[in-house]
């Protein structure tokens, strides 16, 4: 089936001079199954649908939290109904494989269950006032019009971790996702519709990031936006960072990872080389999440390395449909294309490359266990790269996809510095039986996430989600903790004594002064 996406924007007095062309989106596991054409919202576009958000605003923001809950009730509801077929188009669109974006789905319905009952709570508090006949309370007020703008690898799922807390709170959307799933995310405006949520109050541009997306941060600047959200690569969520802190702008930035998995020489070696494999190669290396240094205690270096090549080469690729593959395409030709340029520019001759294939898979540089047509999409090898050193791009640079650098290293102090050294901070994991060095690690590693026995990735949807250092700016999406992204603190005092009451100039203390008493009181005459 082919789909003609009409422009999902509600805006008003929408206009042919809002959609600049029409671009393909295309099966990145079959080139010939093309899913559909959707328009590419011009910057004019964009500012009109700000411009609805912001005129969507006051009456969501003042519909009562419980209410909006309730929306968020039904939005779960239709897409727990809709999961295989939202997965069933998430896989012929991004090539994830048909078990995670069942999983990837699943992770929308967990956030909208989290949020339905926090529509309920969004407690604020009321707090103790020094001073009689007056009464203190904070308040969560939201932020506005948030700009979110999101990645390809999970189109749902991500862009839930924002939308949702952000609609609980009170504030209106534009949502600029991946070019590389306009269908899904068309899809998921029209849940959005049919959940009952009023116009304006979501609006969807369309378009890649240097065009649509930039045109969306454009619009801090003229005033039109409050808060950006963004997930995708550290160096455009440090221009982000720039843009909106100079409008006075905190941006929630979940951004790039070089992510470690440290294995010890007490592990659980079998599960150690799964919890590698998987972290390594699962969606194709293509979660932020991903692992990126592999660092072995030396004096099992060899043995388990050797084993998790092993595991490697009986790995499964192909078509995403399969139910033994391991790992699909490539997102979309941009996602292989650099990948490719990382392994001609970030390999270097001190390197060894541990895996006897590199590169793009074709029937010309074959995978062993290839599930599919190679030539039909853009299918990658999985490479595990020796030899690396800390001046290395390669340890400092995320690649996105199925390469992995491996380092030995002696005790856990080298090991820590492997983890942290590159300056990212996303994930970590550290397979040990050994309580006294998984807490020794978890209290030095400088992640957002640790996980002991257990992958890099795979973070459930309502702890807190988010790195520090090149990995973000210390935002957490997911959980409570979100709720700070998504709304401002408001202070209120309430005095009902009907006079002028100076707050710490005329609080009244015991005994008519400030209360505070230095002890006359000489120890060393009470003692015996
Ligand atoms: C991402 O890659 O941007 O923890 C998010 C995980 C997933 C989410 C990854 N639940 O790997």
């Amino acid at each position: 089936m082919t789909t003609k996406l009409a422009t999902y924007t509600r805006i008003r007095g929408q206009d042919q001079t809002q959609y600049a062309s029409d671009q393909p989106s295309v099966n990145p596991a079959r080139f010939t199954d093309v899913l559909g054409t959707y328009p590419v919202t011009s910057k004019e576009g964009v500012r009109a649908a700000c411009i609805a958000a912001q005129e969507a605003l006051p009456q969501w923001r003042s519909t009562p939290a419980p209410l909006r809950g309730n929306l968020i009730h039904n939005l779960s509801l239709l897409v727990t109904e809709n999961k295989a077929t939202l997965a069933r188009w998430l896989t012929r669109e991004i090539g994830k494989p048909y078990a995670e974006a069942l999983g990837s789905v699943q992770e929308v319905i967990d956030t909208c269950q989290f949020f339905v009952s926090e529509g309920r709570r969004l407690y604020g508090q009321t707090i103790p006032s020094e001073m009689a006949d007056k009464r203190l309370f904070t308040y969560r007020r939201p932020i506005g019009v948030c700009g979110i703008i999101t990645a390809g690898n999970f189109p749902l799922a991500v862009p839930a971790w924002y939308v949702i807390p952000a609609l609980l709170c009170g504030n209106t959307i534009v949502w600029k996702p991946s070019e590389d799933a306009p269908i899904l995310s068309y899809l998921f405006c029209q849940l959005i519709e049919k959940a009952g949520f009023p116009p304006g109050v979501f609006n969807l541009v369309l378009g890649d990031g240097p065009t649509t997306g930039a045109a969306l941060v454009d619009m801090v600047p003229e005033g039109l936006i409050d808060k950006i959200g963004f997930t995708g690569s550290s160096r455009i969520g440090q221009w982000i960072g720039q843009v909106t802190g100079a409008h006075f702008q905190a941006a929630c930035l979940e951004l790039g990872g070089k992510n470690p998995l440290v294995v010890t020489e007490d592990a659980n070696l079998d599960l150690a080389v799964e919890g590698a494999l998987w972290s390594a190669f699962g969606t194709a290396g293509q979660r932020c999440t991903s692992l990126g240094v592999l660092i072995v205690q030396e004096r099992i270096y060899e043995h388990f390395m050797e084993r998790l090549l092993a595991r490697v080469a009986q790995m499964v690729i192909g078509d995403p449909m399969d139910p033994t593959v391991t790992y699909g395409p490539m997102i979309s030709q941009r996602f292989l294309h650099n990948l490719l340029t990382f392994q001609k520019t970030l390999l270097a001759p001190h390197h060894t490359v541990l895996t006897p294939t590199q590169g793009q898979i074709s029937r010309a540089n074959p995978w062993p266990k290839f599930q599919g047509d190679p030539d039909q999409g853009y299918f990658a090898h999985p490479v595990i790269v020796a030899g690396v050193q800390k001046s290395d791009a390669l340890y400092r640079e995320e690649t996105f996809g199925p390469m992995v650098a491996a380092v030995s290293y002696t005790d856990l102090e080298e090991a820590l510095h492997w983890a942290n050294d590159h300056g990212y901070g996303l994930s970590s994991a550290i397979y040990t039986r050994n309580s006294a060095q998984a807490f020794y690690f978890q209290d030095h590693i400088r992640a957002g996430m640790v996980s002991i026995n257990n992958t890099t990735s795979g973070a459930e949807a309502h702890m807190p989600f988010g790195g520090n250092g090149r990995s973000g700016n210390g935002s957490r999406q997911s959980g409570i903790w979100v709720l700070d992204q998504f709304t401002r603190w408001q202070g209120v005092n309430w005095d009902f004594s009907d006079r002028l009451q100076r707050a710490q100039i005329d609080t009244v203390y015991a005994g008519g002064d400030t209360g505070f008493r230095v002890p006359d009181c000489d120890v060393a005459a009470l003692s015996p």
